[in-house]
Order: C-alpha cells, then structure tokens, then sequence
C-alpha cells in the first residue's frame, strides 16, 4: 500500500485524476506546437552553414532542408507560435504541476523499475519543462545575461524535455483518457461552488484523502487558469501586431526602442551599441561585391543608379517579436549579375560590425535568387536610420531576423 500521508496535508478538494487530465490535454495539443516550431527555428539558421546554435549537435542533429522563403511570413508564423504559445501556456504547466503535487511526496519514492523510469521520465519532463521556461523568457526579457550560450542551452535543454514529454505521454494516454471520460465537461460547467464535490479516490493519490469543502469551483478553476493565458496572450501579441497592443507588450520588450517616421518600428542593436562609426558610413562607404571574375566596389550613387525594387516583408526575430515593413533597394540576383557572378551555392554577408555575434550571415541560393531578396537602402519611402542598417542591410522572405544583416560591408558570392 502507498503511503501518501508523509508529505504536507494537500486538502483542496479540486485534485483528482479529471483535473489533471483537463490541463494535461491542452498540454498534449500545445506543447508539440512549440516543441516543432522550435526545431524548425534550429533548422531556419541554417545548420548546414554551421551558423545555427549550437553548432555542432552530433548524432542528434535534425533532417536538414533549405529554409524556404515563401510564404515570406513563414518564420513570423513559426516562432510567433513558439514563443507566444510557449508562454502562453506557462500558467497551464503552473496549473497542472499544482495539481499533481501529492505525487512528489508519494512513499516509498522508488517502488519497481517500471515505476523509476516513469519517476525519471518526470524529472526529465519538469526539469526539461522549467528550464526551457527560465531560459527562454530570460533570453526575450534580457540581452544574453547567460554565462553559457542561451542557445546551446535552449537547444539541449529542449532533448531533455522532449525525451520526457515522449514518455510521459505514452505512459499516461490511456489514464488520461479515462480520467476525462469518468464527467462531463458540460456538467462542470454547470456547478457552483456549493455542489463542488471531490473526485473518487484514485490509485494515485491525487484526491485529497479529508479534503476541506471547496472554495472555487472546477469551472472557477479553470477560468483563472485560463484567465492567466489569456493575460499573458495579451501582454504579448502587441509586439507582433503593433497598434495600440504594443504599449501593452510587458512580456516582449525587446527591441524596446524605437526610430522616427518611416524607421519608426523595433531596433534590436543600435548602431551605437553595434559600435558603428560615423566614418564608416560616409561617402567613402563602399559595398564589396566577390564572387564574379574581379571583385566589385559599389558606391551608394551606383547602388541607387541600378533598377530598384520594393516588398512589403516581415523581420522576425527569434525573441518572437516582428514587423512587416515596406523595402525599397537593390535585388540581390542583380548584384550577382553586376559582380559577373555566374554560379553560386551561397552568399556570405559580412556587416561593418566588428564586435557582435549578428555581424554575418550565411544565405542559400535559393534565398539570393527570391525576387523578394534586397539589398535595401530605403524603409517606407526614406532613407535608412543608422539604426536599422544605414548604408544597405538585407532583406529576404521568410528568413529569420538574425540573418537580415545591417551595416553591410561586403556580399562574398560562394560555390558552395
Ligand atoms: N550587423 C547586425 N545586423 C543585425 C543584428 C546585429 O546584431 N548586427 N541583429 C539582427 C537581429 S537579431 C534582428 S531581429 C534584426 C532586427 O532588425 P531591426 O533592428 O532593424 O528591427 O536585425 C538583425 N541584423
Ligand atoms: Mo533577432
């Protein structure tokens, strides 16, 4: 017989095996969302490149495949949803790591192989689970206060927590599903308070053994957990829809400052904090373009001489905030074409930016070759403001942020 009276007295008369498998469910319909969301974001920084983070994963590295640029709001949609669902559903996992609580004082702890492995498997799962949280929401609060790289962590952290949800979620299914068959959804919601009754006792402990008469509802239960994503969603989605939901975007402040006019929209590192000095962006400035029979040098006059193009494209950024802007400049394809490039496997982008970890990006063929792909000199009709990327930054569909490179020096076209 297990004992269950050695821990706190655990008397809320709302645990039992329904309650959980409720929060569990939605747990089981989201978590794969950001689970996936996020290994696609490992794979749109391009591993191939060795430019994705951590760099090299041995044996454990994902299919790779070249990062599409189409739709051009696809990584606005996928690490939208990684970072706004995963915090949004930070209150659920709170919620049902609450109601699970009498199993963390379950004795004897360790009572047969099967049942360590589901005890490791839940260390793996909780451990996994909040360390991605912390880490997560540190990095999109604070700029890198890590001492280790958050993206090594984040991305070995994430294996942790996806061998423990795996197994929690085979082990668990059939009880779950069971447990949501033993009421009515329906019926919950139709009782008060005063006709809240406890759950039948359950082999594993969940209900209280005397639980004290209820103070909420299951219905008022769920509405205050659900009321907390809500708030969350809210305090988060500004930094994507901007309007009047930005000044309401608590939980996302990066990219907290802001230009003027037409720059006027989120500024991730400043020229001044990227160090760039005026002399490197006067009139002396000049692009280098390798790749073709001679290297070319291209003046600001002779980039603004060449056929312009304008798109409307989105810059996304890892930390989940983005913003669709209207670019006007040079396409990549026709520099190319003005360096004599003829073949190319890639295009190694190199910022004036001599400190940062940004300061250069890798790009595909495919991405150069997107009729879409800029090398933009001009946001909403005006100049670009030194802050996002005066003389020339890069802009392509659907890449991540990260790779739209500001303060261009130099565009090397690659075989391979
Ligand atoms: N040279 C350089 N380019 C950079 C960065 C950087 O740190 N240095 N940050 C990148 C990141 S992480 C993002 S999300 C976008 C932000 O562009 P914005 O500041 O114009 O909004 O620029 C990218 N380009
Ligand atoms: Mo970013």
């Amino acid at each position: 017989m297990t004992d269950h009276s050695r821990g706190p007295r655990l008397r809320s008369p709302l645990r039992g095996p329904w309650l959980t498998s409720v929060f569990g469910l939605v747990l089981l319909i989201g978590l794969p969302v950001v689970i996936v969301t996020g290994l696609l974001s490992y794979i749109a920084y391009g591993p191939q490149f060795g430019q994705a983070r951590p760099g090299d994963v041995g044996w454990l590295h994902l299919p790779y495949f070249a990062w599409p640029t189409r739709p051009s709001w696809l990584y606005r949609l996928t690490q939208g949803l990684h970072v706004g669902l995963g915090l949004i559903l930070v209150p659920i996992v709170l919620a049902k790591l609450w109601s699970v609580i009498p199993k963390l004082f379950v004795f004897p702890p360790v009572r047969s192989p099967a049942q360590a492995l589901e005890r490791l498997s839940l260390i793996a799962l909780v451990g996994g689970a909040l360390f991605e949280i912390i880490t997560g929401v540190l990095n999109i609060q604070y700029d890198y206060i890590f001492g280790f790289d958050f993206y090594t962590a984040h991305y070995w952290g994430a294996w942790v927590f996806i061998a423990g949800f795996v197994t929690h979620t085979i082990l668990k299914v059939p009880l779950m599903v069971r447990s949501l068959r033993s009421r009515s959804f329906r019926e919950v919601l139709r009782t008060s308070r005063a006709d809240t009754r406890p759950e039948p006792a359950d082999e594993n402990g969940l209900v209280a053994e005397d639980p004290t008469p209820a103070t909420i509802s299951r219905r008022g239960a769920l509405a205050l957990v659900g009321g907390g994503a809500a708030l969350v969603a809210v305090l988060s989605v500004g930094q994507t829809t901007g309007g009047f939901l930005r000044g309401a975007a608590l939980l996302l402040p990066r990219g907290r400052s802001y230009g003027n006019g037409p720059n006027d929209f989120q500024i991730n590192r400043t020229a001044a904090a990227a160090q760039i000095t005026p002399e490197q962006t006067d009139d002396t400035w000049r692009l280098a373009v390798a790749g073709g029979a001679e290297p070319v040098q291209l003046s600001r006059s002779q980039l603004r001489a060449m056929p312009s193009h304008t798109a409307s494209l989105p810059i996304a950024c890892v930390e989940g905030w983005s913003t669709v802007e209207t670019w006007t400049g040079v396409r990549l394809r026709d520099l190319a074409d003005a360096a004599g490039v003829t073949a190319f496997a890639s295009a190694k982008v190199t910022s004036l930016e001599r400190s940062g970890a940004f300061n250069q990006a890798v790009l595909t063929a495919d991405q150069v070759r997107d009729a879409d792909a800029l090398l933009a000199l001009e946001v909403n009709g005006a100049e670009l403001s030194l802050d996002h990327g005066y003389p020339a930054r890069i802009i392509v569909p659907a890449l991540p942020g990260v790779h739209n490179t500001k303060w261009v020096q130099s565009i090397e076209f690659r075989e391979a």
